[in-house]
């Protein structure tokens, strides 16, 4: 893909321009490029940039609002297709995820999602500002065999651990698994908040939560059996 696309792409993104966005993201698919590969050194360097324009006080929150209306019409574009891309195949286990309460950060979260969908495993996606009762409430409801929880601010990050100590608390944390995610979160966080595992992106998050679910540690006999009532995919 020529790099005056990619230039073009996260201009875009800066610009806070979603028409712009899309018809790149369009154009993108195409001319048979990857949806990641547009995503990641396309767009995503667009919303980096945004960022480090915010934390500078050269931008506002509305200019970085509408930076993410043009990321997610981007990803409007992409996601169906990364989705598509993914096929039919068997189940590889079931996921609840969202982002921790108070946080409203839904664009890395929701990319995750969509790889995970594309991998085969069934993601209950409760969106963004989750309570951690509601994480566990769910995670009982559809048998989850992976919790995943974003956040995006470091004053959200506390929300992580506070869904541990739910799961734990309702007696389901020896049957789900863990793991968590977003930009300030790193490894060592993770560890510190006895998470299972920490997805630096969307792509090893796939790969964490895959090992997880392969590891024989989470027995069958363990896992949580699903109560009547399901709970639709977002
Ligand atoms: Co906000 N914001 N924001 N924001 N915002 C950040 C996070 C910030 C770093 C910007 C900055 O100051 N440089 C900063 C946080 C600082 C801190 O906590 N130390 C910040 C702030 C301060 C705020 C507000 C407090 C601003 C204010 O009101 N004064 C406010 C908070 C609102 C709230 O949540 N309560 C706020 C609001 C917003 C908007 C609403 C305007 C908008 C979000 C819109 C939306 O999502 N619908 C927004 C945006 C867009 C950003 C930045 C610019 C971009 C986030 C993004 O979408 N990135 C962000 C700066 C930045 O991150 N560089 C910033 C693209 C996305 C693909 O990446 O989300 O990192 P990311 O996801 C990645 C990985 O992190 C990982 O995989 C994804 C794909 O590779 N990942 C996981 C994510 N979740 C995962 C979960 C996993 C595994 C991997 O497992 C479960």
């Amino acid at each position: 893909m020529p790099t005056d696309t990619f230039a073009a792409m996260r201009q875009s993104i800066i610009d806070g321009a979603p028409d712009q966005a899309g018809s790149l993201a369009k154009q993108a698919l195409e001319q048979g490029i990857a949806p990641l590969e547009a995503i990641d050194h396309g767009f995503v360097p667009g919303m980096s940039e945004v960022g480090e324009q915010f934390a500078q006080h050269k931008i506002f929150l509305p200019d970085m609002l509408a930076s993410a209306e043009a990321m997610k019409a981007a990803m409007g574009v992409l996601e169906p297709e990364l989705a598509r891309q993914g096929g039919e195949r068997p189940r590889a286990g079931v996921v609840v995820l969202g982002t921790a309460k108070g946080d409203i950060h839904e664009i890395g979260k929701t990319l995750v999602g969509t790889l995970l969908t594309a991998h085969g495993f069934r993601v209950h996606d409760l969106g963004v500002d989750v309570t951690g009762e509601r994480f566990a409430a769910t995670a009982r409801e559809v048998a989850a065999d992976v919790v995943g929880v974003s956040a995006l601010l470091t004053t959200t990050m506390r929300g992580q651990r506070s869904v541990i100590e739910t799961l734990e608390r309702e007696g389901l944390r020896p049957r789900v698994k863990v793991i968590v995610g977003g930009a300030p979160v790193t490894r060592r966080w993770a560890e510190e908040i006895g998470a299972d595992g920490y997805g630096k992106d969307a792509q090893s998050a796939v790969a964490l939560v895959k090992s997880l679910v392969e590891s024989p540690a989470v027995a069958e006999s363990d896992r949580i059996q699903p109560e009547e009532s399901a709970v639709s995919h977002k």
